[in-house]
């Protein structure tokens, strides 16, 4: 039965995307059994590294990030809760993000009482299985990606020589592989030398071709450092083939092993790292970068399935153009320093109105399990903001809608338009 009025429709559009249960298609997070790699609870909460970088906008000069970063975690967090919190009031993002999912979490009260010792007390009697039970159904996720760099050993520890065994149905792997494109030649000789694979391009594709094997990754994922241009075939042909730079990690390595294993590559533009190396991983900034780096890879590639999504808001408006034109493109949630609410509205706004359901509206890039509750409640708020306006146009343009045909298109935004992307 079509929906009758502006308000049927709003009030659909709204519990549908409340109720979607999403495809979150990047996290940094890590199953319980990979002990101290996954981080949950109030103290790595407080201290993300938004928060983090926030807090030291107005910390006293006394506190410098090398006296900050030697403290226990615990008195990291109390900084960064008396400075931003109790001195002022929790406004911006990432701060009211810590509030909404205490709220959620059921701990409004202490959170009213401003009362952190007794959040600790709460959080101290979860169990790591448990609270991932808990938070994935609060927060309403089918699965997540994870993101798995075979370059650190802290993580390939988990992996090799003996594989770990986890719920792979709610955590997909993907493989990362930044330092193929930073020409990290260090970190990636160190890895080799672990498996005892020789120093050469083939080396490097075997090294990969192993962790594929182990990881059983969805995707490779890599930012591209701002300084990377898609290497032409008339430079390519300056390199002998034994040159081992990013261009040819590019061209040689990456590309290949993408089209020879089905594996799509999931990019990350406009990100420069670091712009302040003291604050570590919150010391990170944004660049714009020329979107046709992307164009010439899905041009030039037209085998290789990529997503991308772009830390520009500049640059938002020509990512779309660029979607419009290439299947073998698909773009992916609002990065970062796009994750806000007045940044994710106007995307999902061009997003729509250019691509119609055709792209992953948002992911968390959650570093810490309980910002799932936060990230993808914010986001829906928008998201569903945007889409009551859209379906209340089309239907005064003269479309009827059925409750089941809005379903079907949030269900896309939130995951199916990715692996119906996945599966082409
Ligand atoms: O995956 C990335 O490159 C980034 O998303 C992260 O490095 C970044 O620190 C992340 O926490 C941002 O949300
Ligand atoms: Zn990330």
């Amino acid at each position: 039965i079509p929906l009758k009025s502006d308000d049927a429709i709003r009030s659909a559009v709204k519990s549908l995307v409340e109720e979607v249960h999403v495809i979150d298609v990047h996290t940094h997070l890590f199953p319980p059994n990979h002990g101290k790699l996954m981080l949950w609870g109030i103290d790595e909460l407080l201290t993300y590294h938004y928060l983090v970088a926030e807090y030291f906008i107005t910390a006293p000069a006394t506190i410098t990030p090398e006296k900050f970063f030697a403290l226990e975690k615990q008195a990291q967090a109390d900084l960064v809760w008396d400075s931003l919190f109790i001195q002022r009031s929790p406004i911006s993002e990432a701060c009211r993000g810590v509030v909404t999912t205490l709220s959620e979490l059921g701990l409004g009260e202490l959170v009213e009482r401003r009362d952190l010792n007794e959040v600790r007390k709460w959080f101290a009697k979860q169990t790591p299985e448990g609270y991932v039970d808990k938070v994935f159904e609060l927060a309403k996720i089918k699965y997540v990606l994870t993101t798995n760099i075979p370059f650190e050993k802290k993580e390939t520890v988990h992996w090799y020589p003996k594989a770990k065994e986890f719920d792979t149905n709610r955590f997909h792997t993907g493989l990362r592989v930044d330092q193929l494109l930073t020409g990290n030649w260090e970190s990636i000789k160190e890895a080799l030398d672990e498996m005892a694979i020789e120093h050469t391009i083939e080396g490097v594709k075997q090294l990969l071709e192993k962790w594929i094997t182990i990881m059983k990754p969805k995707y490779f994922m890599t930012a591209v450092p701002p300084t990377l241009e898609f290497p032409s075939d008339e430079e390519m042909s300056t390199y002998a083939p034994s040159t081992i730079n990013s261009a040819t990690l590019l061209r040689r390595v990456l590309l290949p092993l993408a089209e020879q294993h089905h594996l799509p590559i999931a990019f990350k533009f406009d990100s420069v790292r670091p712009i302040n190396p003291a604050l570590r991983e919150g010391g990170d900034g944004v660049v714009t970068t020329k979107v046709s780096t992307l164009q010439k890879l899905c041009l030039n590639y037209p085998k290789v399935k990529f997503l991308a999504t772009f830390l520009a808001r500049v640059n938002q408006h020509e990512l779309c153009v660029l979607a419009n034109k290439f299947g073998n493109l698909h773009i992916y949630g609002c990065w970062w320093y796009c994750n806000n609410p007045s940044i994710v509205e106007e995307i999902t706004r061009i997003r729509v109105e250019l691509l119609g359901t055709a792209f992953t509206s948002q992911h968390s890039d959650a570093r810490v399990l309980d910002q799932l509750i936060y990230k993808w409640k914010h986001s829906k708020a928008v998201i569903g903001g945007v889409l009551q306006d859209m379906y209340v146009k089309l239907f005064h343009a003269g479309w009827s809608l059925t409750r089941e045909e809005i379903q079907r298109d949030v269900e896309r935004l939130f995951g199916g338009a990715y692996e119906e992307f996945m599966q082409k």
